[in-house]
This record gives structure tokens, sequence and C-alpha cells, in this order.
């Protein structure tokens, strides 16, 4: 085996255990589900799984943030507009932010997606149309997971 297929292995073996959500990563003019992963209606957050929090004191749950049994967070959803639907998620492997799924335009579906390398970088993001089909990707670097599958195929 030579360096090149060496280091190929090592990179893939390595993107495979940072940031495995990087994979699902499509192509535009798929079509994505734009379902959030998480409850959008504040009222299915329970106190007995999150940690709920009334930002702007209207009485009303707005931020939501779940941890494991060491306190390591695992997702958090904010309600931006305080409409009483979350719009914004973020989840965390590992304790490090990985993906972002957003609501932009509050309408109680996911129209953005963000996904991170070392829980700072942007390594890639995806843009859906209201009908839930692709309409925009864009994967940076050489990195990420997605960027050594797309780039480097030596
Ligand atoms: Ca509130
Ligand atoms: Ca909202």
């Amino acid at each position: 085996m030579n360096f090149h297929k060496i280091r190929l292995v090592l990179l893939i073996v390595f993107g495979l255990c940072v940031s495995p959500c990087l994979f699902a990563i499509g192509s535009v003019g798929e079509t994505k589900d734009n379902k959030p992963a998480l409850p959008v209606a504040v009222a299915e957050y329970s106190a007995d799984d999150w940690i709920l929090v009334d930002r702007n004191g209207d009485g009303k749950i707005d931020y939501a943030l779940k941890q494991d049994k060491n306190g390591t967070k695992i997702c958090e959803a904010f309600d931006c507009n305080y409409d009483g639907r979350m719009d914004n998620f973020y989840f965390y492997e590992t304790g490090v932010l990985a993906r972002q799924e957003i609501d932009t335009k509050f309408v109680g579906k996911i129209d953005l997606w963000v996904y991170l390398y070392q829980g700072v970088y942007i390594s890639a993001y995806e843009r859906a149309n209201s009908d839930g089909v692709l309409s925009l990707v864009k994967v940076f670097g050489s990195k990420t997971a997605a960027g050594i599958a797309k780039n480097d195929k030596s």
C-alpha cells in the first residue's frame, strides 16, 4: 500500500469518527426531508428531559437544552421569534457542535442545514426551497469528511 492510499484510508477513518453527519449532504435538485429532527411546538418539550428557559419573560418557553447524564450538550432548540415554535436547532456530538438546522422562514419546516467541523468551522451547508428540494449545496475545504469523499479520490 503506497503513501497516498494509507493517507486516504486514515483520512476517511478520521472523517467517519469526527463527523458522520456530513455524509448526509445531498445535491442540488434532490429532495430533502425538511422536517425538524426535534419537535417544533414548544409545548412538546418536557421539563423531565429538557432544561427549559423563558428568555424574554413572556411566560412561554423559547429555549430548550438536552444534556446527557454527565452534563454534556446533546441538542438545543430555540424559538428565535417567540411565536411558540422552535425554529433553530443545534446538534452536538460528544459535546461538540456538529450540525445546525434552521427554519429561516418561521413556517415549521427546516430549510437550512449547516454542518460544522470541530464545532467552529462550517464544512458544508444545504438550503431547500419550500417544497423541500435542495436549491443550494456548498461544501468547503478538503479537511472535512465530505471534502475527502468529494475531492480526494486518489
Ligand atoms: Ca418566552
Ligand atoms: Ca419560532
